[in-house]
């Protein structure tokens, strides 16, 4: 049947006469059906991705697009008088990430469906997820984010496992979700829940009773650890994750056909950073509950599992507290310890044994013990892991470390979020680009063609007045569409550096109020979620929100800069950003983020990045070339110096550089204290004057001075435009699609 008959099948009248819900409905029944006749037989080696994250953002349109189905659907609509934007707008979006790791999952697995490999994902069904994020008195404030009943996409399984805790079990039920690839197959996203959560619970904001797991076990995504008993409940959703998840492997492996000593043959377990860690101890606890020998379920696990880090941070390399797993996990303390005490025994060096001195146990030091693979998500960063953050583990296991740098899917990024530059990118070099991403270098025959800079420029101009009136739409706020669109959008972190931009912007107000113009208007655009319990980043959020309003209110300012902060900034949200972005800010300190993966999505669509030598930035610098990207600041090598030598000193910036002082005092200036908070302000001031760990000021007159000309080139729209395409030409590397084959090529080996 075509999707046009089902969907009037489920319709069951005609269909200008249903309801919204009800056509909606039919549309997801529809994606089902015709997911569930593409879905093959599994047979052999499959790919488990085990990760707390998710961010699949919406369903509809990806599932629409991805089964070849997209134009059809609308046609039929709006042969009845109805507008499918309505319908994609209608999906709740799945609260189920926080950031870069979760969307990368989700990009992974469009990728790996499309390729037509076997793989699955596994995951926890959080009920509200990450908090939804309200503005009030230019604060963050944290509220549930429900999801499930609005999205239609998930589907309850008669499959259950039993997990079972120190001090009672719980019954883990699974759900699954479509991950449907581009004219590909169709495979799952697999979600444990439990029965007896209680959404009521949850009280003012998101607080809740923290002890009560029974309840609260999959109510939220990351939920505050600032004290014991968040964190033992983390404990708990990682360990559920995991039985859950280790039981699910074993399970299907067997009925596939395997006998446990080949596991490695059926499955192939990657650990997406250290929250899915504990699988390896329960892994080999089942294996031996199941007659397999230690040495041998060792062995087994070792080799069917690989491990990703996306982090040198250390609060991201997890260490738990012994007495923690002892209640939480009781059953994997003695094998932790076994795993741990062959580590002792083989290496002597304290630095990479498992359980260290104060009982904690290191995650990444067992992943990288009892894993076949450990990869680094960017070039510059597995260099790093390999030369300094892990090099004790790099002398030892040399041919485990491997570079996977990321990517991102493009059906999602271009076919869906830009269609209008999908269709010009068709018309320009034909449709092949679509499968293979490396087709895009065609473009770069169009460099000098005015005709083809102008319609680029045509296409950006639609997606900025789409993104006008959206916003208008949610917050009520009018942009100026001739603006430089300049956006920062990615959670909010000091290393990621959203305090360099803000006082980048202090700095300019100074200047407009001083009768000095910037060479376009401005309108900073800020995302960011700050996680609950962090208090310098909500600090710094505060301070955005606060400056959106100085600026906004003082009328010699507005016309010239204007600041933006989106709230709830989430998948959809971006999806209608990216496209409408002139310059994209990727300013972390050089050598902190891993990779990122939001700077491949503004190339794709023809945004230009200032950034540091930092993350992928390194090698999209090297695809678009340096007339084609704005560097600045100190790089990876220097800052590791710096931190090395203790010679930072922010407050001698703060004395010596004139703006830089002007800046960092405005923070606490009158008119701030007369719309924001004290006491957040004042801490602010005090850590950057004084901590300033992530070294926003030694970097402050490079970034200065590369936005100022990146701002004044915009001016010139030919020479302009010209950049846009050499950042689009340069993108097709960053497709997932290739990320996903090296993974396969060098580690999964499917198929
Ligand atoms: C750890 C301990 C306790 C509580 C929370 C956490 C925690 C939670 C989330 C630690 C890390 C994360 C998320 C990390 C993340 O999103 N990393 C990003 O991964 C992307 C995909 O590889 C990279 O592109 C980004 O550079 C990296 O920041």
């Amino acid at each position: 049947m075509t999707a046009t008959q089902l969907i009037k099948n489920y319709c069951g009248r005609e269909i200008s006469l249903c309801n919204d819900g009800e056509i909606y409905m039919a549309i997801v029944r529809t994606i089902r059906e015709i997911g569930r006749q593409r879905r093959k037989k599994e047979s052999g080696k499959k790919l488990y991705y085990i990760s707390a994250e998710f961010l699949i953002g919406r369903l509809l349109t990806n599932n629409l697009i991805n089964l070849g189905i997209y134009d059809e659907v609308k046609k039929l609509l709006s042969d009845n008088g109805k507008d499918i934007e309505k319908y994609e707008e209608m999906e709740a979006e799945p609260s189920l990430g926080n950031g870069g790791l979760g969307r990368l999952a989700a990009c992974f697995l469009d990728s790996v469906a499309t390729l037509d490999l076997c793989g699955d994902g596994v995951g926890i069904n959080y009920h509200f997820g990450l908090f939804k994020q309200v503005f009030r008195d230019n604060l963050q404030k944290e509220e549930k984010n429900p999801w499930l009943l609005d999205s239609g996409f998930l589907e309850k399984d008669e499959k259950t496992y039993k997990v079972d805790f120190g001090d009672f079990s719980v019954l883990a039920r699974l759900y699954n979700l479509d991950i449907v690839g581009y004219m590909g197959r169709v495979n799952k996203l697999r979600l444990f829940d439990i029965d007896t959560v209680d959404e009521k619970i949850v009280k003012e904001g998101i607080a809740f009773d923290k002890t009560d797991i029974e309840k609260n076990l999959t109510l939220f995504l990351y939920p505050d650890d600032s004290d014991d008993k968040g964190r033992l409940l983390r404990a708990y959703q990682q360990y559920f994750m995991v039985s859950a998840g280790a039981q699910l492997i074993i399970d299907e492996c067997e009925s596939r056909g395997c006998k446990l000593y080949d596991l490695y043959d059926y499955a192939v377990i990657q650990i997406n950073d250290t929250h899915p860690s504990m699988i390896i101890p329960e892994l080999i606890r089942l294996l031996t509950k199941k007659g397999l020998n230690v040495d041998d379920a060792i062995e087994v696990v070792r080799k069917s599992c690989a491990y990703t880090n996306h982090t040198i941070l250390s609060e991201a390399l997890e260490k738990w507290e012994i007495g923690f797993i002892k209640k939480v996990a009781p059953g994997i303390v003695p094998i932790i310890e076994i795993l741990d005490d062959r580590v002792r025994r083989g290496f002597d060096d304290s630095l990479v044994s498992i359980i260290d001195n104060n009982e904690k146990i290191h995650m990444a030091n067992m992943d990288i013990h009892y894993s076949k693979s450990v990869n680094g998500v960017a070039a510059l960063h597995t260099e790093i892991l390999k030369n300094t953050e892990l090099n004790n583990f790099y002398r030892i296991y040399p041919d485990k470390f491997n570079n996977k740098t990321n990517g991102i899917t493009f059906r999602r990024w271009l076919y869906q979020a830009n269609p209008e530059l999908t269709a010009f990118l068709k018309e320009l070099i034909g449709d092949g680009f679509m499968k293979n991403a490396n087709e895009l270098e065609k473009l770069k025959k169009y460099k000098e063609d005015k005709g083809v800079l102008t319609r680029l420029i045509q296409i950006k101009n639609t997606k900025k007045v789409q993104l006008k009136e959206y916003i208008f739409k949610m917050q009520n706020r009018e942009m100026l569409a001739e603006s430089v669109f300049d956006m920062q959008i990615k959670r909010l972190h000091e290393y990621k550096r959203q305090q360099l931009n803000a006082l980048y912007l202090i700095d300019k107000y100074f200047e407009i109020k001083e009768g000095e113009i910037p060479e376009a208007p401005i309108t900073a655009v800020f995302g960011a979620k700050a996680a609950p319990a962090y208090t310098i980043a909500k600090d710094i959020i505060h301070l955005i929100l606060c400056l959106e309003k100085i600026f906004l209110s003082d009328k010699e300012v507005s016309e010239h800069l204007k600041i933006v902060m989106v709230e709830n900034y989430n998948v959809s949200y971006a999806e209608k950003l990216i496209p409408a972005c002139d310059i994209s800010e990727q300013i972390s300190l050089a050598s902190k983020e891993a990779s990122g993966t939001g700077n491949m999505k503004f190339i794709l669509n023809g945004g230009v990045i200032l950034g540091t030598m930092d993350g992928a930035n390194v090698e999209i610098y090297e695809k678009v070339g340096k007339e084609n990207i704005y560097i600045f600041g100190d790089d990876s090598e220097t800052v590791i110096k710096r931190y090395k030598d203790g010679s930072y000193k922010p407050s001698e910036f703060y004395e010596n550089n004139k703006r830089i002082k002007r800046a960092v005092d405005f923070i606490t200036d009158e008119k701030m204290m007369q719309i924001g908070n004290e006491i957040c302000l004042s801490r602010l001031k005090n850590e950057l004057i004084n901590k300033d760990y992530f070294m926003t000021f030694p970097d402050f007159e490079s970034y200065k001075n590369a936005r100022d000309k990146a701002i004044s080139d915009y001016n010139n729209k030919n020479e302009w435009a010209k950049k846009m395409l050499m950042n689009i030409s340069g993108s097709g590397y960053f497709s997932s699609d290739r990320t996903i084959e090296e993974y396969n090529r060098d580690i999964w080996h499917l198929k």
